[in-house]
């Protein structure tokens, strides 16, 4: 299919790079599961020398996936966390990177007890484009990475105000939209550099793969982004690839399904007896539910809230769940609970994350798509279990 924007999100999720086989009309496109590619005479091939470099499959997802971020390109790779090693590579070395002070705990670990020795980095509440400010003076970063909404605590960040203050201070910006998927945010048309996803979350959507993938409109950039891949090897296996196209389908329906469920759940328990606070972007009590509401079409599955009591009451209320299961990962359709401060976000150095919120009695949902109803039965028979 020619690529073009004018379809919906849906459509292109189908379509895009999931033509029928040109071959033998399989409406299915086939795994081209190969390392490598036989050569007529030396030099001589068809396009394709050897997988790390090009695979038909990995093709046909990042023509697929550069599409549902109206981006030029897409690079795939072997994890989320393989997506931004491949952009901090893609920086000259010493350069000095803004980060939101609330990110997956294996971002925070990866930049500050690896990539430290390569990059300089310093972190800031992205929420707050005053303190942005005055630290792209201070900093003079090349780069600002920011997830919005942020894992785990939903914080959200003016995407387009962002990228205005870092244009005026020639920052790029990275925005990691795992949370949201393309469907519901689409980062590069606010005006962000690349966008980064896990394609283990939402856009594969089943929990049987894990990956990752930078969308962007910069030739060059890709070129660079390529090279590496190429070169260090962190790039998607064609049977991985193969099955984020096929769980990409459905990202319409089941991030509408996720996000029904999501409000739901949200509002019922900001009226439990046992629950102290809420956050979800969709909740008018949410401190960013304006700007929520202007930059993304829907708000998600992920809700995290804060349960009464601490360490002890979450314990037992998240071993008295029999529906959610109790695993890191969100995304998937089926409901996922966990605890941060032990779990996503043990690297993150208690006073740290005792700074920023993420306390003890801090529970994350990601809602997932079976019939709601049952989830309320499960967690109140939790709350009932724990108190
Ligand atoms: O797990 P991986 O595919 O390498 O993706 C890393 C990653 C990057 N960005 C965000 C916002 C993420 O949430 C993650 C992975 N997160 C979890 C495993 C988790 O449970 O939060």
């Amino acid at each position: 299919m020619k690529k073009t924007k004018k379809l919906g999100l849906a459509t292109r999720a189908l379509h895009m790079g999931n033509e029928p086989d040109p071959t033998t009309g399989a409406i299915i496109p086939p795994i081209f599961q190969t390392s490598t590619y036989v050569q007529a005479s030396p030099g001589e091939h068809k396009g394709f020398e050897y997988t790390r470099t090009h695979n038909p499959t990995r093709r046909r997802l990042e023509t697929c996936l550069a599409s549902l971020e109206n981006a030029e390109y897409c690079v795939t790779t072997s994890s989320g966390m393989a997506a931004t090693m491949l952009l901090m590579q893609a920086l000259p070395a010493k350069s000095s990177v803004l980060c939101g002070d609330d990110v997956y705990g294996g971002t925070y670990r990866y930049f500050t007890t690896i990539c430290h020795e390569r990059h300089h980095f310093n972190f800031v509440d992205t929420t707050d484009l005053k303190k942005v400010e005055k630290a792209l003076k201070q900093f003079k970063p090349a780069l600002i990475w920011a997830e919005t909404p942020t894992n785990p605590l939903l914080k959200v960040t003016d995407i387009k105000g962002l990228c205005a203050l870092a244009k005026k201070y020639k920052a790029m910006v990275v925005v990691d939209n795992t949370f949201m998927s393309p469907y519901f945010q689409n980062p590069l048309s606010l005006g962000a550099d690349f966008v980064m996803h896990s394609l283990t979350k939402y856009i594969n959507g089943h929990s049987d793969v894990v990956g990752g993938a930078i969308m962007l409109n910069d030739q060059k950039m890709h070129e660079k982004l390529y090279k590496l891949q190429n070169s260090i090897g962190p790039c998607a296996s064609p049977f991985d690839s193969w099955l984020v196209l096929r769980g990409v389908k459905t990202l319409g329906v089941r991030m509408e399904a996720h996000q029904k469920n999501a409000m739901r759940i949200a509002t019922w328990l900001e009226k439990h007896p046992n629950v102290a606070s809420v956050v979800y972007p969709g909740l008018k009590s949410h401190p960013q539910h304006k700007i929520a509401s202007e930059q993304m079409s829907g708000f998600g599955g992920m809700i995290t809230f804060f349960i009464k009591g601490g360490l002890k009451e979450s314990r037992k209320f998240l071993k008295s769940v029999t529906l959610f299961s109790l695993a890191e990962s969100l995304g998937g359709v089926e409901s996922l609970i966990e605890h941060p401060a032990i779990m996503t976000h043990a690297s993150i150095p208690v006073e740290n994350r005792l700074k920023i919120g993420i306390t003890d009695n801090l529970i994350r949902i990601s809602v997932g798509i079976e019939d709601c109803d049952d989830l309320i039965s499960d967690l109140t028979q939790a709350f009932n279990n724990t108190y």
